[in-house]
């Protein structure tokens, strides 16, 4: 049945195209109406110490492999001692059936800790802290970039995304084959590049800067949005503003603007729920590697993708299970909701606000 009526985003369900992904998402935000009897408490504050001589990722520290660590004063760059991907393993073989396939597959896996101390997160870190880290990603691109097709940088921070360790880090994982959603990006991008002669993220990032209604955070270099299509409530997409094919692309300036927009964006996930917010983020560029044609990645536009799985607060998460896993995404807010509510986030961390108004 038709029903008449203006249609409003936040009012009526819709479905919303990710063009990156090709695929659709459920947006029922009048759902958000809806009572609620669950939690909504903030779980104690976890104390954690600055230097844990039994944490293997601490400076000085013994890791599992029976390795110590350097008395680092930065970030630090170590092979994980358990690595999903090695550089050499026997081959498969040829299949003999067409259901039934494998192929080799080879890499390398390493941890990065991002600063010595265990006690501080990417948000209250300085300006020139944060940079350092941007400069060691970039190098580790070209290191790895040079023998793998593709370079993955990913960070999951809190326990409930998974995190086995407090102390500030993000992993690399290099693989002689393109993952799922780097070979899915990398078909939507050419063929939006085929069909309109543009790279797909580059006119995205100059429409949602003109929009305005999904900005969050915005500098000169850099823009910050709940995408269009955003399954996870409070998803973000970091795109620069110009045509950059990958992180180790970024001029001296962007580098120095990248880090002020993390900054700036971390500290309003922080203050959403005053707690130091979970996420897996990640950065996808144009694939790497010895047998690259430079010529085919114009198509690619750089950018980093942040999941944070919470949506009332604290405590309560969204979990991508029943519809989702047998259907398609679904959320309820809607991504212009979101957005509103990050962009009006103070920009000064809720902790330093508490100390300052403690003294
Ligand atoms: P996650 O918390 O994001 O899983 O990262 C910690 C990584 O550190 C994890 O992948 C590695 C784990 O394998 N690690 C070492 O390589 N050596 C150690 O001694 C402890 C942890
Ligand atoms: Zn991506």
């Amino acid at each position: 049945m038709e029903s008449a009526g203006t249609f409003h985003p936040s009012e009526h369900q819709h479905i919303r195209y990710n063009p990156l992904r090709d695929e659709w998402v459920l947006v029922s935000a009048h759902r958000m109406k809806r009572p609620w009897q669950g939690q909504l408490e903030k779980p104690p504050e976890e104390d954690i110490p600055r230097y844990d001589p039994s944490n293997p990722l601490c400076p000085g520290a013994r890791r599992a492999n029976g390795e110590v660590n350097p008395a680092y004063e930065s970030t630090f760059l170590f092979d994980n001692d358990f690595p999903a991907l090695q550089p050499d393993a026997v081959e498969p073989g040829p299949s003999q059936h067409p259901l039934f396939r494998a192929k080799s597959a080879r890499g390398v896996c390493k941890v990065m800790c991002f600063h010595p101390w265990s006690d501080v997160t990417l948000p209250l870190m300085s300006l020139a802290e944060i940079r350092a880290i941007v400069d060691k990603w970039a190098e580790v691109m070209v290191d790895l970039g040079n023998i793998y097709q593709w370079v993955q940088i990913f960070e999951n921070k809190g326990a409930m995304m998974g995190c086995s360790n407090p102390h500030p880090h993000c992993q690399i994982w290099a693989s002689n084959f393109l993952p799922n959603e780097a070979k899915a990006e990398d078909g939507t991008q050419r063929q939006h590049c085929l069909q309109h002669g543009t790279s797909m993220l580059v006119e995205y990032g100059q429409q949602e800067a003109a929009r305005r209604e999904r900005l969050v955070v915005e500098n000169e270099n850099w823009l910050v949005v709940v995408p269009y299509w955003a399954v996870w409530p409070f998803q973000t997409l970091l795109l620069p503003r110009r045509h950059v094919l990958r992180l180790q692309d970024l001029t001296d300036q962007e580098r120095d603007t990248l880090a002020s927009i993390m900054k700036r964006l971390l500290t309003k996930y922080d203050n959403l729920f005053e707690i130091s917010f979970p996420y897996s983020m990640g950065w996808h560029g144009a694939p790497t590697g010895p047998h690259l044609r430079e010529e085919d990645c114009s198509h690619w536009q750089l950018h980093a993708h942040y999941y944070p799985p919470l949506l009332r607060s604290a405590t309560v998460r969204k979990f991508l299970v029943g519809y989702e896993m047998l259907a398609q995404a679904q959320r309820d807010l809607t991504p212009e909701q979101a957005a509103e509510r990050l962009r009006n986030l103070p920009e000064e961390h809720y902790t330093l606000k508490q100390a300052r108004s403690a003294q």
